[in-house]
């Protein structure tokens, strides 16, 4: 989040003019000496009020708005059309409505390929009671967005799935207030991800908006977990009486009560050793407990689980027992015909209780971070979670001090929004990245962000997978990860498309070997191939629901005799929208790698994964 400097705006007389719409943003400022960017945490429990529902919106497609100076077109001024007044070309009171939250792509047909950017408006209340703080949050907005108040810029941010606030206390005016809020969902050479992906650039406001209410000096968060055989909790206060204050941290359930007081920057670390009564967290019980903390005036509070994770050689350790994880891929999609992003908690919900049929305990959430609700619900439903940012393939600028500013920010939203979240056992950097000098000192850079911000999770990054020996039609051949990456990382994963992308069929995967020359945990973080549901036949037929099932049914099979994997999430749990899609039978628009498909339905595939499954102990 980077709060905008309004006097380079103003003295650049830019606030009139097409800087003001489209800046060079400034980077994000949080990273570095204190790299915790800043977010109000256990927003659940906070005194809240939501700003979701009906927003006016105008579509700037050709990115009008501001471009030349005058009040004709810059929306976010919001300007009444008078007759004796100057030419405003715009009236909000008429404009089309949309929802929020929510992607416009689905929410109607002409939006349905609209890249670019678009104004949304709502009025919002005046300032707080006295003495009261408030904020606005911002749970994503994809792309790119800028957000003014009263026709005054105050934020700005980058990347289209992390939170960001913005105190606008000191801001609001008695009575109503005008809120204009551009989003731009148009991907470029430096953004991430960057101009090529697989799943569709979904634009807007796409997830809640809140306005958070708080006292004058307030628990802005705390990190609760176990961590060398201690509970510890990092509490941080915000607010001109943090200094010096007393912090109680509680967890009634097992009666254990801590205080200490804040330091000069308002932080306090208070720990104890568990109590013998508590329960650590797991799939098949997962236990989650009520903590508080406290200031005088103020309580944060969350529900949290305790667990441990470590690896030992190549096997992954949950509450100190091995175990092979059995997982599958998302991406954050709803059910149904349109494909749209998950706006609510029943919708996420909804795929995690596919997940769970499936008789998983582990999910990779791909390809960015998912919204709250999920992790919130992944920690209730007992599923172990693997989370990443959105830097993806080959051409994102790994050169770009601007690129790597970027993924730093993400990773750290992601971090300080999640780190409470005991289902989430892995922080992935990245998805099949070239094998380059400027790509390892960027992900480096960014793994040593995660260490310092989060030292009780595994790090790891989707790998490609590099011929060892054998060439693909010559019989045997030994797939390796060797990638250079693997010495930094926790557990290196694979992403592999035998029988599909790659040139052997189902039948041939068991010539293959899969392997690591990192002595680390392996996962195969994908395998898969594209089935149209309903669409049947032998199962050497490519797009048939057999040659998908056979396809499963040989790596599955591969994986076990293997025994090199600790855990595996095939690619996918859900048929999912992608332009880059276009198979006029089966695909039209479609990823049909799912083992159901968009409502639902569920393909052979599913029961053989099910099957194997049920015979693989946990
Ligand atoms: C991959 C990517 C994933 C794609 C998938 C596919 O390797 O990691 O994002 O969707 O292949 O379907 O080809």
């Amino acid at each position: 989040m980077t709060m905008i400097d309004r006097r380079r705006l103003i003295s650049a007389g830019a606030l009139t003019g097409m800087a003001a719409a489209t800046a060079p943003l400034a980077r994000a400022q949080t990273i570095g000496a204190n790299p915790a960017p800043t977010l109000i945490g256990g927003l659940p429990n906070r005194a809240r009020r939501s700003l979701d529902g009906q927003w006016k919106l105008i579509l700037d497609p050709f990115d009008v708005s501001g471009r030349k100076p005058g009040v004709r077109r810059n929306f976010w001024e919001d300007r009444p059309t008078t007759d004796d007044g100057p030419l405003v070309e715009y009236e909000w009171e008429t404009s089309d409505e949309i929802a929020v939250p929510g992607d416009w792509n689905t929410q109607s047909p002409e939006l349905f390929h609209y890249e670019g950017p678009a104004y949304y408006r709502r009025d919002i209340d005046g300032p707080p009671a006295d003495g009261r703080r408030r904020f606005l949050v911002f749970e994503a907005v994809n792309y790119r967005s800028r957000v003014w108040l009263n026709g005054e810029p105050i934020a700005e941010h980058e990347g289209g799935f992390t939170p960001f606030e913005i105190e606008v206390t000191d801001r609001l005016r008695p009575g109503s207030n005008s809120l204009v809020v551009r989003a731009d969902s148009r991907p470029g050479p430096e953004t991430l991800p960057a101009l090529d992906f697989d799943w569709k650039n979904h634009g807007g406001i796409t997830r809640s908006v809140w306005l958070v209410d708080t006292p004058a000096t307030f628990v802005r968060d705390a990190f609760v977990r176990l961590e060398g055989g201690r509970i510890v909790a990092d509490v941080e206060l915000d607010g001109p009486g943090a200094a010096g204050s007393m912090v109680r941290l509680a967890v009634p359930e097992l009666g254990l009560r801590l205080d200490g007081v804040a330091s000069r920057e308002g932080r306090v670390r208070l720990s104890a050793s568990p109590p013998r009564r508590l329960r650590l967290w797991s799939p098949e019980a997962p236990r989650l407990y009520d903590i508080t903390a406290e200031i005088d005036g103020d309580r944060w509070s969350d529900r949290v689980g305790f667990r441990t994770l470590q690896t030992r050689g190549r096997e992954i350790l949950l509450n100190g027992r091995p175990r092979f994880l059995k997982g599958i891929a998302m991406h954050e999609e709803r059910l149904g015909a349109d494909g749209g992003r998950i706006r609510t908690e029943a919708e996420a919900r909804a795929l995690l209780t596919e997940v769970k049929a499936l008789g998983c305990d582990f999910v990779r959430l791909a390809h960015y971070p998912h919204g709250e609700a999920t992790l919130r619900l992944a920690d209730e439903m007992g599923l172990i979670v693997w989370s990443e940012i959105p830097v993806y393939w080959e051409d994102v600028a790994y050169a770009a001090p601007a690129t790597l500013a970027l993924g730093r920010q993400m990773m750290a939203e992601m971090i300080v929004r999640d780190r409470n979240r005991c289902s989430i056992a892995f922080w992935s950097v990245a998805n099949e990245t070239p094998q380059t000098p400027e790509r390892l000192g960027f992900l480096r850079t960014i793994i040593d962000d995660v260490r310092r911000l989060d030292p009780t999770r595994l790090v790891t990054a989707a790998l490609n997978k590099n011929v060892d020996v054998g060439g693909v039609r010559d019989g045997e051949a030994r797939l390796v990860v060797a990638d250079e990456l693997g010495r930094d990382l926790d557990v290196v994963a694979m992403n592999q498309y035998e029988g599909w992308h790659g040139q052997r069929t189902p039948a041939e995967i068991d010539q293959v070997t899969f392997g690591t020359t990192w002595d680390k945990p392996l996962l195969m973080s994908e395998f898969g191939a594209d089935a149209l549901h309903g669409h049947r036949g032998p199962r050497e037929s490519r797009w048939t629901e057999e040659h998908q099932a056979w396809l499963y049914e040989e790596t599955l099979k591969a994986i076990a005799a293997s025994g090199a994997f600790a855990g595996v999430t095939p690619w996918l749990l859900k048929d999912f929208r992608s332009p880059r899609r276009w198979h006029g039978r089966f695909q039209r628009g479609w990823n049909r790698k799912g083992v159901i498909d968009e409502h639902g339905r569920r393909k052979l595939a599913f029961d053989t994964l099910k099957a194997f499954y049920a015979r693989v102990a946990a």
